[in-house]
């Protein structure tokens, strides 16, 4: 039965959920209210038509695993559209279809996509339900898995279902896996229309329509208009032992170990001295400023929808400790004992079963799939912040800006001022993972770590960035966090990482926020400050004569290069680039000249 009644705030959704069901055709339609009792109903249905398989129940009570079809198991960004009036509006930045063109191909998907069936309504809610930051949306699916999925990843049911009827406005999302045809399949964003339709993946960010296409692509586009960010950035706390938190986002592309960064764990001396992170959230950040000039951030996800592979005892014990149970995992392998298993578990057991569900042979492959995944409720993380439920947010003292780069990029350096940020957000670059389709290791330029998810043209974005240092008298004088950029991926000659990284990245944050506070050293360079000897805290930890020199070395020849590589990026957007961003592009090329 839908909610609500006619010519109440809900009208607008109960006609559109009517017009949708008239073109899907489902056998019925469910109104998700998030409760207890229907996430056991829709779990024993999985369980019972195999799309859930229970786990160990002793080891791991309440998780499940799910093996999604394997031509569909990670975004897929060459069939990932945005569909503006303008074509210049997208940017070069994303493919690009007319809205007509699009809807009449999507209609044609959608048609009857839905017979035998049942169509799920699930209202939710994007960050604390009372947050002024907070956005809504209703993502209609015909897949029980994706709603079980969206109730741990959002706040779903009753309560957001109130706030729209309140509200009046949400994002409309219509998915369908429909017959998880690669050949037939799409994920596109009318961001003019605060509308979403994917047709054909049942995977991650192509079906939780909250994550990537809502709160990032969507988000992004919202964000501009209305003077905020939407980023894809995790969100920490640094408490230090005088008891003081200072918070950082961090933006890196998926698979460069956000999660880890977000949960990390002091190394002991830091421990022991009473330092304390506090985790806020792994991927999404949605920043405002406050009254005070600063900017509030809050994570608008509830859960972590994060990378399997590489968790550990030892790289991420609070991601471990989390998934112990009431968790969802995707395409990992099995042991014997029927629990989840993954490539870097390090537990000393090993995989029967791969992730495809056939024996496991590690000559053929590994057992879990490299972008294998782990649903869970942020709620279990030990290391969870109750500042994550605060409506108003929290400051953010600094932004890093991170990627994967075996050379050149030096472990830190902090950006002169806001545009000279912005423009060490734009030019980022990175290795591909296999969070996408497509080659692994290819380094791409990778602004912010937005390439995928910004849902506008990348040149009025970077001027939107700009936008935020600000000198208008009626504005609140703008406090805004220092920028950073970190390369954790930094090779040797001899192909190996050269910095520990995990939680020995907390040396790097607490120079940061020594900078902020006016308390740490640093040397200039044309590319920004770097630490000098002495200036991060390195007891405990052993680098070669090599590492100190790439770790915290500037190559100069190199930065040439790259800044003339920097130039020609920027050139591709054309007159919409900010010349702002030209300018100060060119000033650090002519000091490198
Ligand atoms: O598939 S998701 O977009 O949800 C995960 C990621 O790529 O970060
Ligand atoms: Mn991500």
């Amino acid at each position: 039965m839908a909610p609500g009644s006619q010519g109440s705030q809900l009208a607008a959704l109960n006609a559109w959920v009517a017009e949708v069901a008239a073109l899907t055709r489902p056998d019925a339609i469910h109104w998700c209210d998030g409760s207890d009792a229907e996430n056991a109903a829709l779990i024993a249905q999985m369980q019972a038509d195999g799309t859930l398989i229970q786990l160990n129940e002793q080891s791991h009570p309440n998780s499940y695993l799910h093996r999604s079809h394997p031509d569909d198991v990670a975004r897929v960004e060459h069939l990932t559209f945005v569909c503006t009036a303008h074509k210049d509006d997208a940017g070069p930045n994303n493919h690009w279809m007319a809205p007509l063109d699009a809807h009449a191909k999507m209609d044609a998907l959608f048609d009857g996509c839905m017979q035998g069936r049942t169509m799920y309504v699930i209202p939710y809610c994007m960050g604390p339900i009372d947050s002024p930051l907070s956005r809504c949306g209703v993502e209609i699916t015909d897949s029980p898995y994706v709603v079980a999925n969206m109730r741990i990843m959002t706040r779903m049911g009753a309560p957001a279902l109130a706030r729209i009827e309140r509200e009046g406005s949400f994002v409309k999302g219509l998915h369908s896996i429909g017959e998880l045809d690669p050949e037939r399949r799409f994920i596109m964003h009318f961001p003019e229309e605060l509308t979403i339709q994917s047709f054909g993946s049942g995977y991650g960010g192509n079906a939780l329509l909250g994550k990537k296409c809502h709160a990032l692509r969507i988000a992004s586009h919202q964000a501009r208009s209305e003077g905020w960010l939407a980023e894809h950035m995790l969100i920490l706390g640094i408490e230090n032992p005088q008891g003081e938190t200072h918070y950082v986002a961090a933006a890196f592309p998926s698979a460069c170990g956000k999660t880890n960064l977000a949960m990390l764990i002091p190394p002991e001396g830091y421990r022991n001295a009473g330092w304390k992170v506090w985790t806020i959230g792994d991927d999404i950040c949605w920043m405002r400023p406050g009254s005070d000039g600063r900017l509030y951030a809050i994570n608008p996800e509830a859960g972590f929808f994060g990378v399997a592979p590489g968790t550990s005892a030892k790289s991420n014990p609070n991601a471990l400790a989390s998934i112990q149970h009431d968790t969802i995992f995707t395409n990992v392998g099995v042991t014997a004992d029927n629990q989840p298993w993954w490539e870097g578990l390090d537990d000393g057991q090993t995989a029967v079963t791969d992730w495809r569900g056939n024996p496991f042979d590690a000559a053929k492959g590994p057992a879990a799939h490299p972008n294998s995944r782990f649903t869970v409720s942020a709620k279990q993380c030990p290391s969870y912040s109750a500042k994550a439920e605060d409506a108003q947010g929290v400051p953010i003292s600094a932004i890093v800006f991170g990627g994967r780069r075996a050379s050149l990029v030096p472990l830190v350096f902090e950006a002169r001022d806001w545009t000279h940020g912005v423009l060490v957000g734009a030019a980022m670059g990175s290795e591909t993972t296999a969070a996408a389709t497509g080659a692994v290791g290819v380094m791409r330029r990778d602004p912010m770590a937005m390439k995928p998810f910004c849902g506008y043209n990348f040149a009025d974005y970077f001027s939107h960035w700009l936008s935020f240092d600000h000198d208008d008298a009626k504005l609140p004088k703008a406090d805004l966090p220092k920028i950073f950029h970190v390369n954790w991926f930094r090779k040797g000659d001899d192909g190996k990482f050269l910095w520990p990284g995990f939680g020995d990245n907390l040396r790097v944050l607490e120079w940061m926020i020594g900078r902020v506070k006016g308390e740490a050293a640093a040397v200039e360079t044309p590319i920004g400050h770097l630490p000098a000897e002495g200036d991060l805290n390195l007891d405990g930890v052993t680098l070669n004569e090599e590492g100190r020199a790439k770790l915290f070395g500037f190559d100069h020849a190199g930065w040439q290069a790259e800044f003339a590589s920097i130039g020609d990026y920027l050139d591709e957007y054309g007159p919409r680039m900010p010349q702002a961003l030209k300018d100060e592009q060119q000033r650090i090329a002519a000091s490198l000249a």
